[in-house]
């Protein structure tokens, strides 16, 4: 038996990573072996985000594309497919937060957060899975989940619905595509300092809520996820499926 964890060989597609944790997913994948294939909307952070991988000498290639968009992501899996590269590890990462009290909360703002946070996650891997299937390859799905895949907070129900939403997405993933050797797993980050969360960070109320709520009385960096993600994406966990791991300094757990 090899490196359990080494994933030399492999191609992961990341979405959401030009930025933030998909952007430390992404690093931490390259960093184990794979080939990773960026995904983000802007031109520049793609820029500035392939640029600091290529730097550390990693393979990495970006796509713009909108991940709600069914139309623009078989446009790049059929790309990929002309170019015969094969998709072996999805995380779907890709996610808005919009926070606002749901008296207030207008049905387009509703939708555009599950389309960006949930339905994203089932084009994408459908996409791969089916491809997976097709070459009898088997594969690899890890959907971005949260804390809000368990429990709720105020001004965040549109999130908070998306975020439980992916968790039994996993797992019907798991119950359909298990039997084709893929394994279909979620990862939970807990509150972690990145961009999605300055304003939190920044209200001293909610920094100090965040410290005095969490037994490890801090938040996370973004490389305390890579990790689990590492684990997910590699023969390591081949008989883990339809699992979300909470990676959060222990605060479920006081719950
Ligand atoms: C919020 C945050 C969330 C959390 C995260 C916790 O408003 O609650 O923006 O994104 O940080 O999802 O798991």
């Amino acid at each position: 038996m090899g490196n359990l964890f080494d994933l030399t060989g492999k191609t992961a597609l990341i979405t959401g990573s030009t930025r933030g944790l998909g952007f430390a997913y992404a690093a931490g994948l390259a960093k184990a072996g794979a080939s990773v294939i960026l995904n983000g909307t802007s031109e520049q952070h793609m820029d500035k985000a392939l640029a600091e991988l290529n730097a550390q000498g990693f393979n990495a290639r970006g796509f713009l594309f909108n991940v709600a968009s069914e139309e623009e992501i078989e446009r790049v899996f059929s790309q990929l497919d002309a170019e015969n590269v094969h998709v072996d590890i999805v995380i779907n990462n890709a996610g808005i937060q919009f926070r606002k009290p749901m008296l207030e909360l207008a049905l387009s703002d509703w939708q555009r957060v599950l389309d960006v946070n949930l339905t994203s996650a089932f084009l994408v891997a459908r996409a791969a899975a089916r491809r997976m299937v097709a070459r009898k390859s088997g594969g690899k799905i890890i959907n971005i989940g949260s804390l809000t895949s368990e429990a709720a907070r105020a001004t965040v129900a549109p999130y908070t619905a998306a975020k439980g939403g992916i968790k039994l997405l996993t797992k019907s993933m798991a119950a359909e595509w298990a039997a084709y050797n893929i394994q279909s797993n979620g990862i939970g980050p807990g509150y972690i300092l990145t961009d999605m969360n300055a304003a939190l960070v920044e209200n001293k109320e909610f920094d100090q809520w965040v410290r005095n709520s969490n037994p490890s009385g801090r938040w996370g960096k973004p490389e305390e996820l890579i990790g689990t993600a590492v684990y997910l994406a590699s023969s390591a966990s081949d008989y883990v499926n339809g699992q979300m791991i909470y990676v959060d300094g222990g605060w479920l757990a006081t719950l």
